[in-house]
């Protein structure tokens, strides 16, 4: 079924794709299963949009149907999770110049899913608005989310930033999003880079002493 939600998102049809979801949810499918399906469905549109055959209204609906997707999935992986005890504090924000907010809202979800507590700074976050939200809710951990290649700069800047601001020895910085690699990571000077969401709660975990 996960192959026809794939299609049903990469081909615009969002009814069909909110049908199959809640199809698939209600016969126990695993709701990270559903995500994986989503994201390989980005993949397709992304491809088309390179190519040419799809433009920003594609993109906008793809990621609206994203947006309804994600809040069904949302109540499973809380179930999944069991309930969660406060594991440390983490600070995540897509980076300045970008607005793509899909896997960073995912990667929060995950996050105070799985027994952190986290603060959302939301999108195109400048540089100084992380160092001021470490200074106020003193967490452990920053997560930069960035989906563009303008995104690398940006990551790099806010490490920078918080360098600057003498709290980085305070902090685990890991980043993520689309574009992002083990490359990028070394060249923004972070910690760590996950690949997902559940990725980026492993290394919370690891560095709050929890795993
Ligand atoms: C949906 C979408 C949009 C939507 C965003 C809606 C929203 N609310 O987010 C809209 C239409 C707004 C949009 C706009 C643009 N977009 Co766009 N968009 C996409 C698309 C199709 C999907 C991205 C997405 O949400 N994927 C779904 C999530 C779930 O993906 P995921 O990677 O699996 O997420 C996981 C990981 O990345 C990770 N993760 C993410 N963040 C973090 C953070 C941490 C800390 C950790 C640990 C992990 C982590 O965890 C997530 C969950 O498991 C991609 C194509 C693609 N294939 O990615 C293009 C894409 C990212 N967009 C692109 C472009 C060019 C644009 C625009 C510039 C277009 C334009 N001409 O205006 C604008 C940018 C505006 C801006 N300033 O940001 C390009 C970027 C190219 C580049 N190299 O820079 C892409 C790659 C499309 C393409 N192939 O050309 N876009």
């Amino acid at each position: 079924m996960s192959q026809a939600l794939i299609d049903a998102i990469a081909d615009m049809r969002e009814q069909d794709a909110l049908k199959i979801t809640d199809e698939m949810l209600a016969s126990g499918a695993d709701p990270l299963g559903v995500l994986d399906a989503c994201r390989e469905a980005m993949a397709v549109v992304g491809r088309r949009y390179e190519e040419g055959n799809y433009f920003l209204p594609e993109l906008l609906l793809a990621g609206e149907m994203l947006g309804q997707i994600s809040d069904k999935v949302k109540p499973h992986l809380q179930a999944q999770a069991g309930a969660p005890k406060m594991l440390g504090r983490v600070v995540v924000g897509t980076v300045k110049g970008d607005i793509h907010d899909i896997g960073k809202n995912i990667v929060t979800f995950m996050l105070d899913a799985n027994g952190f507590e986290v603060r959302d700074l939301g999108v195109d976050v400048p540089p100084q608005k992380f160092v001021e939200a470490i200074r106020d809710f003193e967490p452990q951990v920053v997560g930069l989310s960035g989906f563009l290649t303008l995104a690398f700069d940006a990551m790099k800047d806010t490490v920078e930033a918080i360098k600057a601001a003498g709290l980085r020895d305070g902090v685990k910085i890991i980043i993520g999003g689309g574009q992002v690699n083990d490359k990028v990571q070394e060249y923004a000077g972070a910690d760590a880079y996950g690949k997902d969401a559940m990725a980026g709660v492993s290394f919370a975990k690891r560095w709050v002493g929890a795993q």
